[in-house]
Order: structure tokens, then sequence, then C-alpha cells
């Protein structure tokens, strides 16, 4: 018998497992199409539980051989089992001991959940509900055992035999064959179960932590590719001390280990000691690597080292409390990274990600609280909310109650809740306790979906020297969710005069501020003693994820652009500028008229290309001009990516004009001249120079497209040699064809370098951009069954792409809607991944909007959907 479709889960329906699992013996017989698992499970009743239940045990597509209790083999009548479940109705009472063999094929295993082969290496990935595919099991994260892993595999092609914990045994098991046994001494759940195998190089080192303790560092990769490893060795060890110095976090095991796999569905999983990663974000150096790359590698290397504290050593109590972990440790790698690279930078680069991607799913058909209360596939909420929305709460929480409450709250959970699994009132009520206040109202951060707006207005009173500020928060409706109350909003916000100095907070007689809440639907703060009118700098430091809106005015805004002393509002104010004129821009052209022109956006971009500036990577962040996507989030309706792309375009063109010769200075000046190095200085002279080809190269300019095809030419490193690819594909002609062609020549034997090239081709607002990609699509470089490929190409062209993806033909609604619908039976959750590129579809203009539904709709009515794919259209569908 089939168990029921456990579908939809719910928050309330939470219950505690009726029996635990205190130790975890799993023996792996590895073999290509048959490996045998047998997993011998010390449970026993769980005195929270209910004492009469049957044992279910969750599955995905198993086969049973055996299953005793307590050596008894039990008989065919004694259980009810199916590839999704294994009942046993009258298990006993007390603590026994239940063994269960099962057979898997990992090579069959195309899903990449559970244990499953890239190229010749086996290896696994268990969250969310990968275990089940390995061995019957109380599937869920509050389940917590010790793990003993025995493994056994061929010598010759399975030499390394690596699991969580420390090595206890290694040694010859006959026949040709090897195995090695692993003890994690950690209680953990089992979606941080990992188990690799093959033959692989590895890069090593060590690291003494706070405490004295010596720790082997390993990173494993491809044989051939371990001079690629050193910068993943290097973000390890900083990621280690950082952890010591700002959270006071030790690591607890003799080994860590990092692997670095090609067939992966995601960037990379914290398992216990095994981190296993998609080899994009473990491999670089500077012929292969850009300096995107190299940042990328050591945030995420850094996110999944520090899940060990925050997810790892405590965990969630249910899948619904995932930003506990998620949005913390985003939070924290966000922190680490600002600490090694620039506070400013790193902060703008967030907020420019959060809005692309998390505005945008809040204002769309696909919204839902940071803490979902209901879900029908879990892998399907590993989403910006949960993550980038989630650390934006906990810097929120940090920004209202301070530093000192902060930090003491957070010693306060790892003391109390260690080796636990929790839920985000356990989290929170650790700072209710360490601030004092009630944190009743902030919990709506968790439960409440949308993104709020705060309308600003304000006045002075001359004669009084009063500045009034009144806020309106409002929180528009999400699917589920008609009405929303007030949130907390922590407003950090400075007062600048005219001479450009921040003017003294003073509120009823007293200094006040900076940060001031927002707690009720409208908040008046009235400043005293203020001599002349200042102007508002606004939640600076982005201090809430709101969308602003002020009566603050152009001039207002270019002097803040000039003046503030906080350097995010410093670069916000320009954008705020930029969006506003790209915004009656599209206007003018959807009435047939000419773009509006902005001379004063020309200034403060000319600023930072002047030879006196010297934070290069702050620049660049000033010189990028708000994307398609900013425009289309802007417009919010009835949106023709069409004309916001004229817009934007015309603005670069318009900008290139007025800064023909700065622009030029500046690009050669900073031109490359020593050996490459990755660092943020150097990284952000490469982006500045990226900003002002950018510019030069707009519309085709033929002076601007010499020079990329130039630079592309002479690249003596992949970051110049990608930007000036990427420059050069915007326009079409002989230098574009000339440069990809180079591209494959060189490095057509390097997948993930080929990757660059599929993305940039894939992102292109070129017309014959769809032919093109389902062209490459048949290229030998192409594997529909990689996800770095597919992502790669056609993941970039659904969500890189606003005038491609969105032809007005449809065309490009059916061309990823039919590759979504073949990876359904083969990778869901690829498949459901690539359908995000509707989150905005509502958002069109009508025809558009009407051949994506159609598109939708298609898929809506295929055969055999899996859930992931299924649960991602009908909420997208849902009116
Ligand atoms: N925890 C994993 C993500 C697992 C996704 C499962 N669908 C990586 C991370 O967030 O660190
Ligand atoms: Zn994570």
């Amino acid at each position: 018998m089939r168990a029921e479709d456990p579908r939809p889960v719910r928050l309330v329906d939470y219950r505690p497992s009726d029996f635990l699992i205190d130790e975890v013996h799993l023996d792996v017989k590895l073999d290509p199409t048959a490996t045998r698992v047998t997993a011998r499970l010390k449970m026993r009743p769980n005195p929270e539980g209910d004492a009469s239940a049957a044992l279910a045990l969750d599955g995905d597509e198993l086969t049973l051989i055996s299953a005793a209790i307590d050596g008894v083999t039990l008989a065919a009548d004694a259980l009810d089992v199916s590839p999704a479940s294994l009942r046993i109705a009258n298990p006993p009472r007390g603590p026994f001991e239940l063994e269960i063999v099962t057979e898997i094929d990992p090579t069959a295993n195309t899903r990449l959940m559970g244990l499953y082969r890239s190229n010749a290496s086996y290896c696994t990935q268990c969250e969310a509900e990968g275990f089940r595919r390995i061995t019957y099991f109380l599937d869920r994260p509050d389940v917590l055992a010790t793990y003993t892993t025995r493994i056994e595999g061929p010598t010759d092609e399975t030499p390394l035999l690596l699991s969580n914990g420390n090595l206890v045994e290694t040694g010859d098991a006959g026949d040709g064959r090897r195995f090695a046994v692993w003890h994690d001494p950690h209680p953990k759940p089992s979606y941080l179960f990992a188990l690799v195998a093959g033959d692989l190089g590895v890069v090593e080192d060590e690291f003494v932590t706070m405490g004295g303790r010596t720790v082997a560092l390993k990173v494993f990769v491809e044989h051939g590719k371990e001079d690629r490893a050193s910068h993943a060795m290097e973000s390890i060890k900083a990621s280690m001390r950082w952890d010591e110095q700002a959270f006071g976090r030790e690591y607890d095991l003799d080994v860590f280990m990092v692997v670095a796999v090609s067939h992966f569905n995601m960037g990379a999983m914290e398992n216990k000691g095994l981190n296993v990663f998609n080899d994009k974000y473990v491999l670089a150096s500077p012929e292969t690597a850009t300096d995107g790359d190299y940042a990328n590698i050591e945030a995420i290397i850094a996110h999944e080292y520090f899940h060990n504290w925050t997810g790892n050593r405590i965990t969630c109590r249910d899948w619904f409390q995932l930003c506990l972990k998620e949005g913390l440790t985003v939070f924290r790698d966000q922190e680490f990274t600002s600490d090694m690279r620039s506070r400013p930078v790193k902060r703008i680069q967030d907020v420019r990600n959060l809005r692309a991607l998390q505005f945008a799913e809040d204002a769309g058909p696909l919204a839902h609280p940071v803490r979902p209360e209901i879900y029908h596939e879990i892998n399907n909420f590993y989403t910006p909310t949960v993550y980038e929305k989630g650390a934006e709460v906990i810097r929120m929480l940090k920004t209202w109650i301070g530093d000192a409450a902060f930090r003491a709250g957070m010693d306060l959970y790892f003391d109390r809740h260690d080796g636990e699994a929790c839920t985000i009132e356990q989290f929170v009520a650790c700072f209710a306790e360490t601030s004092g206040r009630d944190m009743t109202q902030w919990m709506r951060w968790y439960g409440q979906a949308g993104t709020p707006d705060v309308e600003v207005t304000t006045s002075y009173d001359e004669a009084a020297r009063t500045f009034t500020l009144e806020a309106r928060q409002s929180t528009p409706p999400t699917p589920g969710q008609s009405t929303k109350k007030p949130v907390v909003i922590p407003l950090a916000l400075g007062l600048v005069d005219p001479d450009g100095r921040d003017v003294d907070l003073v509120v009823d007689g007293a200094a006040a501020g900076p940060v001031f809440a927002l707690q009720a639907e409208t908040t008046r703060l009235v400043f005293e003693q203020v001599a002349r009118r200042p102007i508002p700098s606004l939640f600076r430091g982005f201090s809430a994820p709101v969308k602003v809106t002020s009566d603050l005015t152009d001039d207002h805004l270019l002097f803040l652009a000039a003046y503030d002393s906080d350097p995010f509002n410093r670069w916000q104010a320009g954008q705020t500028v930029a969006l506003r004129n790209l915004v009656a821009s599209v206007a003018a052209v959807r009435e047939g008229g000419e773009p509006i022109d902005e001379p004063r956006l020309a200034d403060a971009i000319g600023r930072v290309f002047a030879p006196e500036e010297t934070d290069c990577a702050y620049a660049a962040q000033v010189a990028a001009l708000p994307s398609e996507g900013d425009v289309a989030r802007e417009l919010r309706s009835d949106v023709d990516p069409d004309q916001v792309h004229a817009a934007r375009t015309a603005l670069k063109a318009a900008l290139r004009r007025r800064l023909a010769g700065p622009l030029a200075a500046a690009f050669e000046r900073l031109a490359e001249t020593g050996p490459y190095s990755p660092d943020a200085a150097s990284a952000g002279r490469r982006a500045l120079k990226f900003a002002a080809l950018d510019f030069l190269a707009a519309g085709g300019e033929p002076d601007g497209v010499a020079r990329a095809h130039a630079l592309y030419r002479s690249a003596g490193n992949m970051t110049d040699r990608v930007m000036a690819l990427q420059a050069l594909s915007l326009h079409a002609g002989p230098e574009r064809e000339d440069a990809l062609d180079d591209f494959a020549a060189r490095f057509g034997g390097d997948p993930l370098l080929m990757d660059k090239w599929f993305v940039i081709q894939a992102s292109a607002p070129l017309p014959g951009t769809l032919d093109r990609v389902q062209t490459l699509m048949g290229s030998p470089a192409f594997d529909i069954g990689n996800p770095n490929r597919v992502r790669s190409l056609i993941g970039a062209f659904g969500s890189s792409n606003p005038t491609q993806f969105n032809r007005p033909d449809g065309a490009g609604y059916d061309f990823v809607a039919g590759v979504a619908l073949e990876l359904n039976a083969t990778n869901p959750q690829v498949a459901a991944r690539l359908l995000g590129a509707f989150r905005t579809w509502r958002a069109l203009e009508p025809t558009r909007r009407g051949k994506a539904e159609q598109a939708l709709r298609r898929i809506a009515e295929a055969p055999r959907l899996s859930p992931d794919v299924a649960d991602i259209v009908r909420r997208a569908l849902a009116a």
C-alpha cells in the first residue's frame, strides 16, 4: 500500500515524533547500480509522543531487502512497506534496535538527492528530504542521532571514503575492496548526513583553534585541479578565525573537509564536518575565475562553515523554521564579508540583490512569509525571502536592540540551545531577555509576507526651530493575507544641514536616536533646536527592508549624494534620482516621445570617474545605474520590458556623450599593471574600469566597442576577459562573434568556463538570442543532466534577460516552460527553480501577461508533474 500523500504540511500540525533514534550505524556497500545500505537504528519511544503509535518511517523510491527488530527478521505481515514508507504497526514500547537493509541505484539517481554519482565519484545530498532516499528513516530535523558510518567500495575506483565526524578506522575489505569507518559524536538530524567516495585530489592545511586544538583541513577536488583550491582553503581558515573572534564559536571535530563536485542542485551543503560544494564555488585561479567568483567562494565557504553552529549544533525543529538557520547564517556571512572587504560596498551589493530577488518575490504570486505556515514541497522554500529577508530581520533586530543586547542574545542562544532543534520563538526569546523588549509585534516580521511601504513627509518650523517627520507604513496584500498589521521598523536617521553636517538629534529636550522604531501605522517625530531646514537622510545603511517614498526633491537627493556622511545613503540618493528619471523616461517612451534627459546625473556619476576617487569598489557601485528589473518593480504593473530597456539604454548613451573624456581617461588609468590579485581593492579597480567601459560602449559606440575588443584580446586574467566579453556581447557585430569564438576555442574543454560563455550569450538583449540559446543546447559543451549547465544557459535566459525572455510573441516563455517540463521528470528541483523566471509575470503588460499565463497553464496541464513543479505553477497561477 502506498502511504497517503502527506501534502500539504502545516506549521500548526507540528507534533513531536512518536519515536526517537539515538544512534545510527550505517553500513554502505558501494556499487554503481546496486548499493546495499544496512542501517541499524537504536530507537525508543519518545516520552513526548503517542505511546500507542505505529512506527512510520519515511522513504522515497526505496527497495526494502529486509527488516529486523532486535535481531528477529520481521515477517511480511508485520510490515506495511512501499517505496515511500515503512510502517510497523506494533513496535516495542521500550528501547529496541531496528535493522533495515535497502538497495539503491546511485547511477540512476538523476534527481541528485540522496546518494548519486557525479562523474566517477559518489556523493550525497540529504537536505531537505534526501536521507529517505538512502534508507527508511524518521527523516525530520528534530530527530537527532549520533552516526557511525562504515563505507566499503572498490579500492581502484574509491580509494577515498568520507563521511561525517572523525575517522575511526580504514582497512582492506578483501576482493579488491577497502573500507573506512567514521564516527560523528555530535547528535544531528539526517539532513546533515553525508558520504563521499571516489578518487580525488586533496589540498591539506591545518588550523589551531582558540582553545589550542589542531584541526586538519582538507579540500578535495578532481585530480589536476589542486592548484585551483588554495583560495577555498584560505577562505576556510579566515572563516574559522572570524567565527571565533566575532561570535566566540570554535570548531568541534578533528577534521574539516570540503569536497567539490560537478553535479549539484545548489551552491553547497553544510553536512557536519564534510561540506559538499558545487565545484563552481571552490575552484579558482586568476586564469579561470573572475573577481566575482573569488568573492562568491569566500562567502559561500564562510556560509557553510558558519552553519556548524547556526544550523548544525543548533538546528531547526521543523522545516517551517528554516530561516532560523538560513536567515541567521546569511546574516553571519554578510558580516564576515563586510569585515574582510568593504562594509558599505557589501551592504550596497546585498541591498541590490535583495531588491532584485526578494522584493520581486514579495510583489508577485509566490510571496510568502519569512516563516511560511504551509508548504506542498519544502524544496521550493529555499527562497530569497527565507534567506535574504530572513537575514534582514536579524540585522534589524540588531539595529533595534543595539549591538550589546544582540551579542548577549546570541551568546544566550548558543548556551541555552546547543544540541537542540529549535523554533523562531526560542531564538527571539533570547533577545527579549537580553534587551528587555516585548517581542510580540516583532514576530510579525516572521509571519507577514510583503514588503512594507513607508511614506515620509517632512516640515520645518523656522520660528519654533523644529523639524517634523511623519512616517506612514502599510504592507500590501499578498496571497492568502489580505490585511496586514504594522510592523516594528527601525529607522536609522540623520538630519543633514545645508553645510552637509549631521545635526544633533534632540527630541523632548533630550538627545535621541539615531535609530527610531516606527511601530504604529503613523509615527510622528519632532526634532528640536534645528537651526536651519535640514535634509533628512532616511534609513541609513538600509536599516529596514522597506520601500521608501518621501517628499525629498531631486535637488535634495543630489545634495545627499554628494554630502551624506552615510555611504549607503550617498549611493542610494543617486540611485533614486536615476530611478525617477528612468521611470519618467518609460512614461515618455510609452507616449511615443523621447527619454527624459537629466544632466545633473552626469555630474554625480562623473565625480566617481575622477582621478581623485580612491575607493574604486564604492565608485563602481555609484556608477552602476538601477537595473531594468529595478525599473520594472518601480512601475509595479503593465510593464513593457522593451520600453524599460530603451529608457535605460538612452540614459547610458546620454551619460557617455556627456562624460566621454573622463570615462576614456578612467578606463586607461585603471588598466591592469602588475600581476593579478583578487583582493577587494584590486577587484574594485577592475569593477570601475568595467563601469567606464560599459558606458563607453553604450549603444554600440564604435570607439567603446573597439576598446572592449582590445581589452578582450589583451586580457591577462579571467576578470578582464569576461568583462570585455560581456561588454561586447551587448552589441551585434564582428567583434562580438570573434571574441565569443575565441573564448570557446580557448576554454571549450573546461565546463565551468563554458558556463560563463553560456551566461553571456543567454543574457544578451539581442533579437537572435533565443535561437542562439536553442542552438547552444545542442552544443557538445551543454549537458542537461548537469544543473550548472542548465542554470547558465536556460536559467540565465529566463532570469537575466528581460527583453528576450519576455518577447511579445511568447516564444521565450514557451522555451523555458518546455525545458522545465523536460527536467520535471529527471530533476524536479532544478525544473522548479527555472520557473522562478515567472515570478513577476502578473506585472507585465496584457499581451505578454497573456502569453506567460498560457505557458504556465500548459505546464499545469501536463501529465505526471512532480510536486516541485506542480507547487510552483499552482501558486503562480492562483488568482
Ligand atoms: N542548506 C543548504 C541548502 C539546501 C537546499 C535544499 N533544497 C545550503 C545552504 O543554505 O547553506
Ligand atoms: Zn545556508
